[in-house]
Parts: structure tokens; C-alpha cells; sequence
């Protein structure tokens, strides 16, 4: 490998991430740089890797802020922060960390969907604040024999609908296209599968194609007896809608990991009992998130020992 490649760290990252890289790599941190133009001017054509995230990303302006950038080492399975469209014209492969993280997401989904049908966080409060001495608790929702729908059935989203069915859902899903191997039906109208299930759970990656795709029409379909969770990221629902109708009960309840601002939050939602609140947790375990900082410093050790790249982003 040639001597200590720099490398441009966009955003703060496990510690696990540096001890990997050890002395192999000389590490700028770009979230400290006072004045990041200036740090930029004075550091970017040395830069020959960057280390990122996929909802915080790098732009087509960073991107050209590193004349001499090689590779781009995505923390995360999702990249719709990095534009790969302008990473891809320039030649410079892009990486992240997909399969590592499939069934924490998953669970955290499907842990969510029983959290908001089974009224687990309500259920505390009733115990805690010494209601259950005065009476039992009203009796809570299923998902047993009910149909839930998955939207977006790649590897987190069919890691999910398996635990669905475990769990006793009738799984369908919704996504851009059918896949013949997909062993649930497919409703390629999202509007229309939002009517005939109790349940969504967003699982599908975020960016353009994806943005508003929960919107109001859809939260309408879902109906007042209806719940969504979402795993994804924030920008696959229309927020506003979704905060509107949690507010005036045009759905039943919602379970949210994700933002389109985070970490902020509409403030609304923290009063409402029909909501779970979660700061973007899915894959924040510590074996997860071990094993995620591990596949970010072995695609920068193959890309700079010249070898092939473990999980390129296929362009
Ligand atoms: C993390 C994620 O929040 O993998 C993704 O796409 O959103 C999450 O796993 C993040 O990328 C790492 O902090």
C-alpha cells in the first residue's frame, strides 16, 4: 500500500472505525474544521479516500472539493446522502456496509410493530404510574392472522417480512417492480395496498425515487385503523401529512426511527400518545455497528491494496 493514504472523514463515526484504520491512514476530521471551505482549500488534493455517512453524505461540491479522490467508504447501508451519480461520472467507486446490518434493522421493525400494536410503551406507563391496581389495562391489537404490508422488499425488507410472517402477519409488499422470487403478493400500488392492510412497514431505501412516497393519500388509505412504521428514512413520508393525521386520528398510530429533519423532530409529535418515538436506532447495537465499522475499513484496505472491493455499490 502506498505510505498512510489520507483519508477524509466527513462526520463523527464509531471508535471501532479509527482503531481499524490504526496507522495505516492519516484520518482528517472534517466535522472539526472551524471553517470547513478554508480546511478544504488547504487539505483536499491530498485526500485520496472518504469516510462517510449514507443520510449525511457528500455532495457533487465535495466530491469536487478532492481532485484526487480514489474511493468513497459509506458507513451504513443507505446512501442517498452521497451522489453517486457525479461519484460514478468522476470514475471513483463508492462503498457501504448492506447486509451486516439486514437483521437488526429488521428486528428493530418489527420490534417497533408490536411496540405501537401491543401498546408496550403505554403498558409501562399503566404499571408505572399505579393504574393497574384501579383496573386492567383495555386490551391491545394483533398482528396474528392480519396483513401487513412491506414497502420495499430488498435485503431489509425481506428480512422483515419473514419475521412478520414468523409472527403470524399475512405479508404482502410494495416496491418500484416485482421480483419473481418474492414468495408474498405484490401490490404495485401503494395507495391501494394501504387500504387493505392494518399496517405499513418502510423498508425501502430513501433518495428522489423514493421521497413523499407515504403521503397524504396514501395515510388516507391507511385509514383511522391504520399504523405505519418506518425504518427507512424520513423523507420516504410526506412529515407534515403524517403529523396532521396522527393529530387529528386519521391513523391509528405511528412508530418512527427516521426524520426528515433529524434529529429534529416536530415538536407536535411529543405529545401524542399514538406515537413511538425512536432517534434513528435500527442498526445502533454494538455488534452491529462493530461489524458495520469493519466492512468501512476493509473496503478502504482493498481499494488501496488494489484489491476487489467487498461491497461496492453497484452503479
Ligand atoms: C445508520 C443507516 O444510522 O445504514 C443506514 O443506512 O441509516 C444506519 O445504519 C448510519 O448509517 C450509521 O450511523
Amino acid at each position: 500500500m502506498a505510505e498512510n493514504p489520507e483519508i477524509l472523514q466527513v462526520l463523527p463515526m464509531p471508535p471501532r472505525v479509527a482503531q481499524g484504520l490504526g496507522d495505516r491512514y492519516r484520518v482528517l476530521r472534517l466535522w472539526e474544521a472551524p471553517d470547513r471551505a478554508a480546511f478544504l482549500a488547504e487539505h483536499g488534493s491530498s485526500v485520496r479516500g472518504m469516510m462517510t455517512l449514507g443520510h449525511g453524505g457528500a455532495d457533487a461540491a465535495l466530491i469536487d472539493a478532492l481532485p484526487n479522490l480514489e474511493v468513497i467508504a459509506v458507513l451504513g447501508v443507505g446512501y442517498d446522502g452521497v451522489d453517486v451519480k457525479h461519484a460514478a461520472f468522476k470514475g471513483i467507486p463508492v462503498t457501504n456496509t448492506p447486509d451486516v446490518l439486514s437483521e437488526e434493522v429488521a428486528n428493530l421493525g418489527v420490534g417497533l410493530a408490536l411496540a405501537l400494536t401491543r401498546e408496550i410503551p403505554k403498558a409501562d406507563a399503566y404499571v408505572r404510574e399505579g393504574r393497574w391496581v384501579k383496573g386492567d389495562m383495555k386490551l391491545n391489537r394483533t398482528i396474528v392472522g392480519r396483513p401487513v404490508g412491506v414497502v420495499g422488499l430488498g435485503r431489509i425488507g425481506r428480512a422483515t417480512a419473514e419475521r412478520l410472517q414468523a409472527l403470524g402477519a399475512i405479508v404482502s409488499w410494495h416496491g418500484p417492480r416485482p421480483k419473481p422470487d418474492a414468495p408474498y403478493p405484490y401490490d404495485p400500488d401503494l395507495e391501494h395496498l394501504a387500504a387493505n392492510v392494518d399496517g405499513l412497514v418502510l423498508c425501502c431505501p430513501g433518495g428522489p425515487a423514493t421521497r413523499h412516497l407515504v403521503n397524504r393519500k396514501v395515510l388516507e388509505a391507511l385509514g383511522p385503523e391504520g399504523w405505519l412504521v418506518n425504518v427507512a428514512r424520513g423523507t420516504v413520508v410526506d412529515e407534515r401529512a403524517l403529523v396532521e393525521a396522527l393529530m387529528t386520528r386519521r391513523i391509528w398510530g405511528a412508530a418512527l426511527d427516521v426524520f426528515e429533519n433529524e434529529p429534529r423532530v416536530p415538536s407536535e409529535l411529543f405529545a401524542l400518545d399514538n406515537v413511538i418515538l425512536q432517534p434513528h436506532q435500527a442498526s445502533a447495537t454494538v455488534a452491529t455497528r462493530n461489524a458495520m465499522a469493519d466492512l468501512v475499513v476493509e473496503n478502504l484496505d482493498c481499494h488501496f491494496a488494489g484489491k476487489p472491493l467487498p461491497t461496492p455499490i453497484p452503479l
